[in-house]
């Protein structure tokens, strides 16, 4: 299997993420990604190769572009203040208030993020293009591969149409969904297997039926994101029924994740797309330090299979996973067994 993959995700570095009151190391750290590069060369997956530079339009075929002109330019906005520590946003535009992005760069921080948990740090704008870019490679490939790896870095999944956040700051599969569709395909599914509700993805496409959304997570009633992702969310407009969620609870094992795969899968079948994007978070690890699944290594490697008989032709996005110990075997146990499967 052919992997993408760009050196440039190191430059995603920062030193603050806000847990419990402290300001941590991030558990998205460049770390995951080196673990992940050795399993894949271990493995003998299969050849590595950097991505071309797809410019910017197949990122402002789905995001705002005033939100892409603040990422690009808010590391720079904030260093110019005198700040001493990184970049986090500390006020928001909540309920009863005005709904506008003002030119302090504290007040656009609160009006893009969903999540302060999410620093902007140095570099962080030039590996989130590099990560679009692995995705687009990714997807400009689907053509000629049955399947595909892209290993992104920073991930993708929670980043909205002008939101950032959840280690997110572009969405990586919606580019490539929608770079596919501009490209001439019809029909796109999504499958998001992260522990994670992808509200990002969801927030994207709620309102269309060219891209089926479907996603397996903790319930965000115990579990970032916390607000999207419950089952009564299923598309707008022509979007209806194009979005499908499956909320577990914190401590769900393989079977019955296995089982909402399953109905996942099904559904997929019948929407027949044209090719299937994976949006692959191995945070449902039992050992995942900041997630409550508990799927074991060699669930991975079984479900991977299960998605292998869809036949589609099938793109992986890497999302999440924060064992770093163990986030390269359960990732390339996916990819393995989807090429036996
Ligand atoms: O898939 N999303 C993640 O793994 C990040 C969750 C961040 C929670 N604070
Ligand atoms: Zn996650």
């Amino acid at each position: 299997m052919l992997t993408i993959y760009s050196d440039k995700h190191k430059l995603r570095n920062s030193k603050t993420e806000l847990v419990g009151g402290l300001l941590v190391e991030p558990f998205e750290r460049p770390s995951r990604m080196e673990h992940i590069t050795a399993r894949i060369k271990e493995t003998g997956l299969g050849e590595m190769i950097e991505p071309r530079d797809f410019g910017m339009d197949p990122i402002l075929a789905i995001h705002d572009a005033d939100f892409v002109s603040f990422l690009s330019t808010a590391w720079e906005e904030w260093k110019a203040t005198g700040a001493k520590g990184e970049a986090i946003a500390c006020t928001w535009p909540a309920r009863r208030m005005v709904q506008i992005c003002p030119n302090d760069i504290n007040g656009k921080l609160g009006y893009y993020c969903l999540a302060t948990e999410t620093s902007i740090s140095e570099g962080t704008w030039e590996a989130t293009l590099a990560s679009a870019n692995v995705a687009l490679e990714g997807a400009d490939r689907l053509a000629d591969e049955k399947v595909l790896f892209s290993a992104c870095r920073p991930p993708g999944h929670h980043a909205a149409i002008d939101l950032y956040g959840g280690y997110c700051f572009l969405n990586n599969a919606g580019i490539a969904a929608q770079y596919l569709l501009d490209k001439g395909t019809e029909r796109i599914a999504i499958l998001d297997v992260d522990y994670h509700h992808g509200n990002g993805t969801q927030d994207i496409f709620y309102t269309r039926d060219d891209v089926l959304f479907i996603s397996l997570h903790c319930d965000p009633m115990d579990e970032f994101p916390n607000f999207l992702g419950y089952a009564n969310e299923t598309g707008e407009g022509a979007g209806e029924g194009y979005n499908l969620n499956f909320p577990m609870k914190p401590g769900t094992k393989f079977d019955e994740w296995r089982a909402n795969l399953k109905q996942a899968l099904d559904r997929i079948s019948d929407y027949a797309p044209d090719a299937l994007i994976v949006s692959l978070g191995v945070d449902t690890f039992k050992n995942d330090p900041i997630s409550q699944f508990k799927l074991e290594s060699d669930d991975f490697t079984t479900y991977g299979a299960d998605i292998a008989k869809l036949g589609l032709p099938t793109l992986f996005v890497m999302e999440g996973g924060y064992d770093i110990g163990e986030i390269g075997l359960n990732t390339v146990n996916v990819l393995q067994g989807f090429e036996a499967g």
